[in-house]
């Protein structure tokens, strides 16, 4: 049954962010779900609505157009609605070439998402959570966040940018009892690699093959591990891997 509690996820028709609505949704907590394909995500607040009688708002938003942030907090207050907890999750990888090959389209595109997008977001609902005097951020970075790897560049250095924008976000909204955290997933299998090879499932598939990946509602577990803490403890940083995966560069295969 439904706890009254909201939790917003962008990113939320696919992969990670679904398996957090899915997990929230099993928690009871009420959902603001949002991405571009809204199609699915009608979808995926009927099913959850009827599997765990609870809310689901959905606001289709593309969150590299610099308006969607306030659309959605406009959303929010015109709806009486009191934002427990945002996900922010929406990114994507595009694209593997080397720095001298890369295509700038392919960087505006993980710029524009990953850091700017996330940035709007947060910058207009934490206003409300400031206001409201509690929430939660929960910022999906990555292991790319932390180490480099060929190729990786500027999908890396976007997750660098999660990664210090969410010590920096800690830092501002200490005052206001606002928990700022990091997820940061390793080899997650989801249709990210399908995007980053631009629907190349052969490529794609291989990125997953010879050891067990980790699934989205693994990482979903972690988010809400994250969320379910005591109102005085917080995790500011959670790397999770798959067990095979050593770093962002080793991963142990056993190849048939
Ligand atoms: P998916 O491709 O399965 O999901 C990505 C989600 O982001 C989709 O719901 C998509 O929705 C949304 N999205 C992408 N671009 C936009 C946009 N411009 N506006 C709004 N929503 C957008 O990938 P994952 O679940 O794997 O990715 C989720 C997050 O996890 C990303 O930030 C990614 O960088 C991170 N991550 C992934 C890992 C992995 O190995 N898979 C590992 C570590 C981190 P729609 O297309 O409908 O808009
Ligand atoms: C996704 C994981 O290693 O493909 O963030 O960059 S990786």
């Amino acid at each position: 049954m439904e706890n009254n509690r909201l939790a917003i996820i962008t990113g939320a028709s696919s992969g990670i962010g679904l398996a957090c609505a899915e997990k929230f949704a099993e928690g009871g907590w009420n959902l603001l779900l949002t991405a571009r394909r809204s199609d699915r995500l009608k979808l995926i607040a009927i099913k959850l609505e009827k599997a765990f009688k609870i809310t689901v708002h959905i606001q289709e938003m593309d969150v590299r157009e610099r308006e969607s942030g306030a659309q959605l907090a406009h959303y929010i207050t015109r709806n009486h609605l009191n934002p427990h907890l945002l996900i922010n999750n929406a990114g994507l990888a595009v694209g593997i070439e080397p720095i001298h090959e890369g295509l700038t389209d392919d960087w505006e595109r993980m710029i524009d998402t990953n850091i700017k997008g996330l940035l709007y977001v947060t910058r207009s609902i934490t206003p409300l959570m400031t206001a409201q005097g509690f929430g939660h951020i929960i910022n999906i970075g990555s292991i790319a966040g932390k180490e480099t790897y060929p190729g990786g560049n500027v999908y890396c250095a976007t997750k660098y940018a999660v990664d210090g924008l969410t010590k920096a976000m800690r830092m501002d909204l200490v005052p206001y009892g606002i928990k700022v955290t990091q997820v940061a997933p390793g080899a997650v299998e989801t249709e990210f690699s399908s995007v980053r090879f631009k629907g190349d499932q052969t490529r794609a598939t291989k990125v997953y093959q010879g050891f067990t990946p980790l699934s989205p509602a693994d990482v979903a577990d972690a988010v809400w591990y994250c969320a379910s803490l005591p109102a005085h403890v917080n995790v500011n940083d959670l790397v999770i891997m798959p067990t095979a995966q050593a770093s962002a560069t080793i991963i142990h295969r056993k190849m048939e």
